[in-house]
């Protein structure tokens, strides 16, 4: 670590750049970008457990950490955010490319030139009276062939101390990135600049102007004005998916919104899946699942929970990396029985941000009740208020913001994956693409074809929920769950899919089989029918077996779907009425359903894959026989 800098001089990165930064134009990049931000002072970040651990500290004593009780939370803190910064901002993100065409009908766009001259006088001066960390970090293993480096600055000691449980964060990147490596950088400021002298008068500073800006041209990421998730972590959705995207369709690769788990069957044999949800639709529990009673010899092992890199390997087989070290998780609703590999990872060195505090020191949020504890007398609510059962019966009040979240190194959890670290990635099985509807769309469904798999993936929709900002519950169409996230045009990502599944039937590579679910059917009464979590096994053994050759299905006109004695129904009791409920296929909703595929279509007709429409026209011509 290194922040030297003497009160009144004008900071210098040269001069301050610690001797494992070999790197000139990295240097020349940070005083330009000094220049412009004008901080107090430069912090040079080296990733280890004793700055960590002061940052920590500092945020404490600044009063943004609360240090939770070290006897019931060894090592985890909680910070409380802004009530106005608590999730992602879509409507201020931005892909900013020359030409409109290239950031498509689904993403805000801006000229780059109009887009510069637009913010720079809000980064200028921006970290006036704060310190610039500057944080190296790798996504993915370092020195991996599918892991790629970035640089953040950011005005914020939670940013930094954030990125190193969620990135491989530390000095050794600057050995992988050498004299002229390649980087991209990433610059984040909350957007509060400080007059001299001047002290902070809250603990979470932050502007209500915001900007998440990606520049994939030049390959670079400007954040202004918010503290919160994937807005400030900028290794996650602006880099590893937003500009990634970019990356990985010119060098032909896929930066995808998935998890990745690995499966082994009874016979020993292990499978690697990676499915796409949206946000806070289950991804980090389905990465985490414990396969219930009746399903003794499956094992399911986390590779990632979020976000996947897939490049062809040496042999042009799929293989996939996190690119994550950590997981930013959802908090309420997690609890031991939805998912018990994630409380247990939660046990100790854990940033958790708005959930509550406990009156013992502990932290709190909806759905711990079912751990057999029933509701807490008394917490400190996400904003800071008192709560108590009563008042939340008479105003609603959350303990706990719905879009709380941990911050945890992938390392806490118990069911990490042993090749989860593995520079080559995991071989690729099958993709699991589920959205989230409360009708229409089944279970489960098999693509019979690679393409007719892309059409599933391209026309799902989903209710939106509350990791982004703005309103819930909203069906829109979320093709791959990559509606925030894709940075080009939505059109060509279609095609760059087809085109990838097109090299490996030319190299006579096996395909990874495409499956859709949706685990959100509701009932007459409002409620979800299928029982989820650790149930979804059912349906991944059945995937599984699918893919030995081992299981049987019905055709439908969208695809495969299992028969209720397809499924393993051991110490469950649902039956085959419920199974109907959750798996029909009605030919009235469909073609309304097909409607709305008609009317992504509209709005993506530039570059849309024809074998996508003619997919359409077969799925038409099946539901009118
Ligand atoms: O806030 S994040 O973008 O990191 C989480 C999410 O929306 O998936
Ligand atoms: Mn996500």
């Amino acid at each position: 670590m290194s922040t030297i800098q003497q009160a009144g001089t004008p900071v210098s990165a040269a001069a301050t750049a610690p001797s494992f930064v070999q790197h000139s134009k990295l240097i020349a990049w940070v005083q330009q970008m000094v220049d412009i931000l004008q901080p107090d002072a430069i912090h040079w970040c080296d990733g280890s457990k004793e700055e960590y651990d002061r940052l920590c500290d500092q945020l404490v004593t600044a009063g943004v950490f609360k240090r939770l009780n070290p006897v019931k939370r060894p090592d985890s803190f909680l910070a409380l955010s802004d009530p106005s910064d608590v999730a992602r901002v879509e409507d201020r993100t931005f892909i900013c490319c020359e030409k409109k065409e290239d950031a498509g009908p689904t993403n805000n766009w801006k000229a780059p030139a109009e887009m510069r001259a637009e913010t720079l006088p809000l980064f200028t001066g921006a970290m006036r009276g704060r310190t610039m960390y500057v944080v190296p970090f790798s996504m993915g293993p370092l020195g991996s062939p599918i892991a790629h480096i970035g640089i953040e600055l950011s005005d914020s000691a939670y940013v930094a101390v954030n990125m190193r449980l969620m990135t491989r964060m530390g000095k050794d990147v600057y050995g992988v990135l050498g004299e002229s490596g390649h980087f991209v950088p990433c610059v984040h400021t909350v957007g509060a600049p400080l007059a001299a002298g001047e002290k902070d008068k809250t603990s979470w500073p932050c502007n209500q102007t915001k900007y998440i800006i990606q520049y994939p041209e030049t390959q670079e990421i400007w954040s202004y004005g918010s503290g919160y998730g994937g807005n400030a972590l900028l290794g996650k959705k602006c880099f590893a998916l937003r500009i990634a995207s970019n990356m990985g369709r010119e060098q032909g690769w896929l930066a995808e919104h998935m998890l990745i788990l690995g499966v082994t069957n009874p016979k020993g044999r292990k499978y690697h899946v990676a499915a796409a949800f949206p946000s806070a639709c289950g991804k980090t529990n389905f990465s985490m699942l414990v396969p219930p009673a009746g399903f003794d010899g499956w094992k399911v092992t986390t590779v990632g929970d979020d976000i996947a890199w897939i490049k062809p390997g040496p042999d042009g087989e799929l293989r996939a990396i996190n690119p994550e070290a950590g997981y930013f998780g959802v908090a309420p609703g997690t609890n031991m029985q939805t998912n018990p590999n994630c409380m247990l990872s939660l046990n100790k060195d854990t940033i958790f941000t708005n959930v509550a505090l406990t009156d013992d020191g502990d932290v709190w949020w909806e759905g711990m009740e079912q751990d057999g504890g029933g509701l807490p007398a008394h917490l400190i609510d996400w904003q800071g208020k008192d709560w108590t059962p009563q008042i939340a019966k008479e105003t609603g009040a959350k303990a706990a913001h719905p879009n709380s979240r941990f911050t945890i190194h992938a390392s806490n959890n118990p069911a990490i994956d042993a090749n989860a670290n593995d520079p080559a990635g995991v071989p690729i099985d099958a993709f699991i693409f589920g959205g989230r509807r409360s009708n229409t769309v089944p279970l489960i469904t098999e693509a019979r074809t690679w393409t007719e798999g892309v059409y599933m993936a391209a026309t799902m929709g989903s209710e939106t929920t509350a990791a982004i900002a703005g309103a819930q519950g909203v069906v829109r169409r979320d093709p791959f769950a990559m509606i925030a996230f894709c940075g080009y045009n939505m059109s060509d990502y279609f095609q760059h899919w087809l085109n990838m599944g097109e090299k490996l039937a030319t190299a006579d590579l096996k395909q990874p089989k495409i499956y859709n679910s949706n685990w959100f059917r509701k009932g007459e009464n409002g409620k979800f029918i299928w029982p989820g979590y650790g149930e979804n096994m059912r349906v991944l053994k059945w995937i599984i077996d699918r893919l030995e050759g081992e299981a049987a299905g019905v055709d439908t006109p969208f695809g495969v779907t299992p028969s209720y004695a397809d499924l393993n129904w051991d110490g469950l009791d649902f039956g085959a009425d419920k199974f109907e409920q959750v798996t029909s296929f009605d030919t009235d909703l469909w073609t309304a359903e097909l409607k709305l595929h008609q009317a992504l279509f509209d709005t993506l007709s530039y570059h849309l894959p024809k074998e996508l429409v003619d997919v359409k026209a077969k799925i038409e011509a099946r539901l009118a026989a």
